[in-house]
């Protein structure tokens, strides 16, 4: 184990190393994974990025731009982006097809610790968002809420909109902006608090 984790920690922050609905493809070393989760186009792709500090997953203002699981090499797990829902332009059968795997890899995937839950700070929470706290009590993961998008808000909407999303989740929210990277360091603590290194 520790052998594997040194390779890991040698290995560049952010390299995909799977792309993929398969369970078959996807990682299998049991490192420990954290998922993006949430709309499409709330800006997981570009909170990853920002993370990152690098244009490593690709992001665009068409909704349903991720399309399948990646994950990304991080010192000793993996973090792990997934197709937004709520994407309404794909086909039907298409749009079924991954919300399907999506929601089996939410079930039944072992090295999932938990998911950082990202939406748009001037939504509300929907009954999307209400399922996937159902789905993180229920396997006891850990889920936290990141409202990005915070650059167009200004300074008095920013503090009625954390108030209204904290209200609404009953779970703290971290408000950001992956366009400014303002308050990145607390998802990079959020992340640190489940004994990670990021
Ligand atoms: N203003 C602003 N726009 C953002 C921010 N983050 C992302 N965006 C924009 O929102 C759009 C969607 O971003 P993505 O990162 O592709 O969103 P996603 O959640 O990965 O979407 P899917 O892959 O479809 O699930 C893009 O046009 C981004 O440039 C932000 O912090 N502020
Ligand atoms: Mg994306």
């Amino acid at each position: 184990m520790s052998g594997r984790r040194g390779a890991q920690e040698a290995a560049r922050s952010g390299r995909l190393v799977a792309a993929t609905l398969d369970p078959a493809e996807m990682p299998s070393d049991g490192l420990p994974e954290v998922a993006f989760l949430g709309r499409s186009n709330a800006g997981k792709s570009s909170l990853l990025n920002a993370l990152l500090g690098a244009q490593i997953a690709p992001v665009s203002s068409k909704p349903g731009k991720t399309s399948v699981i990646c994950f990304y090499a991080m010192p000793g797990w993996y973090l792990v982006d997934l197709p937004g829902y709520g994407y309404a332009q794909i086909s039907k059968e298409r749009r079924s097809a991954i919300g399907e795997r999506v929601e089996a890899f939410l079930t039944n995937r072992q090295p999932l610790l938990g998911g950082l839950v990202v939406q748009d700070c001037r939504r509300d929470p929907e009954e999307e968002e209400a399922l996937l706290r159902r789905w993180a009590a229920s396997r006891n993961l850990f889920l936290a809420v990141v409202a990005n998008k915070a650059d167009k808000l200004n300074q008095r909407e920013r503090v009625e909109r954390k108030a209204a999303l904290e209200a609404a989740w009953k779970l703290p929210v971290i408000l950001v902006s992956a366009r400014t990277r303002e308050n990145l360091e607390a998802v990079r603590a959020a992340i640190r608090g489940l004994g990670l290194s990021i």
